[in-house]
């Protein structure tokens, strides 16, 4: 089994499901190392070895560490209410959403909505956007007005990756493409 598989695996425990494998988190989203790399071993083969090649070499740099590498955490992505300590900061003028065609209707009805996460992801350019929305189908990129937003109270927030969450946006912040 490749190590992407295992990392789609142990994207679904940290972020969405981690009672699959009979762990829980913490308020902050922390899972003890041990614990998951024995439930994660029932199926997918894994050791301390492998896990820090996944963390060192995710693409998206989607999972960290503690200090002393006892505990593990998703930096972003979440369904499950936990706070991961980011700190609320300023955006850039504008960021950029992908989607696909399908939800553009409702999308133009009733703004960005975190759906199943906790949060609406953001991508700080347009290629990553498109890429983002190309899950999704026939890709659709909107451009969010984000600084605009910022001077009117709402909360940003930047992932360890890049990612830009909030927690919603309203349509009037919103600028289709084409
Ligand atoms: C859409 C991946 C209808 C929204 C990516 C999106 C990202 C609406 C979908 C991260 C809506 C939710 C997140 C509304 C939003 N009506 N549809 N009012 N508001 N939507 O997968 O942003 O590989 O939960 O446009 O790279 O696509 O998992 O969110 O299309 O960073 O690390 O509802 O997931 O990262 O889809 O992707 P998702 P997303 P990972």
């Amino acid at each position: 089994m490749s190590n992407t598989n295992t990392s789609k695996y142990i994207s679904l425990i940290l972020r969405h499901k981690p009672e699959t494998i009979g762990i829980e988190l913490d308020e902050h989203g922390w899972a003890d190392v041990r614990e998951l790399i024995a439930g994660i071993n029932k199926t997918h083969p894994l050791d301390m070895s492998m896990l820090e090649t996944i963390v060192a070499e995710d693409a998206k740099q989607r999972y960290s560490f503690n200090e002393d590498h006892t505990k593990i955490r998703a930096n972003q992505g979440h369904s499950i209410a936990v706070d991961v300590e980011l700190k609320a900061q300023e955006p850039p003028e504008v960021l950029y959403h992908g989607t696909g065609e399908k939800f553009t209707a409702s999308i133009d009805q009733q703004g960005l909505l975190p759906r199943s996460r906790l949060y609406v992801h953001l991508s700080p350019d347009y290629t990553t956007a498109r890429t983002v929305g190309t899950r999704h189908g026939r890709p659709v990129i909107y451009t969010v007005l984000s600084g605009q937003m910022f001077r009117d109270s709402f909360v940003f927030y930047r992932s360890v990756n890049g990612v830009w969450l909030t927690k919603e946006v309203p349509v009037k912040y919103l600028v289709k493409e084409g």
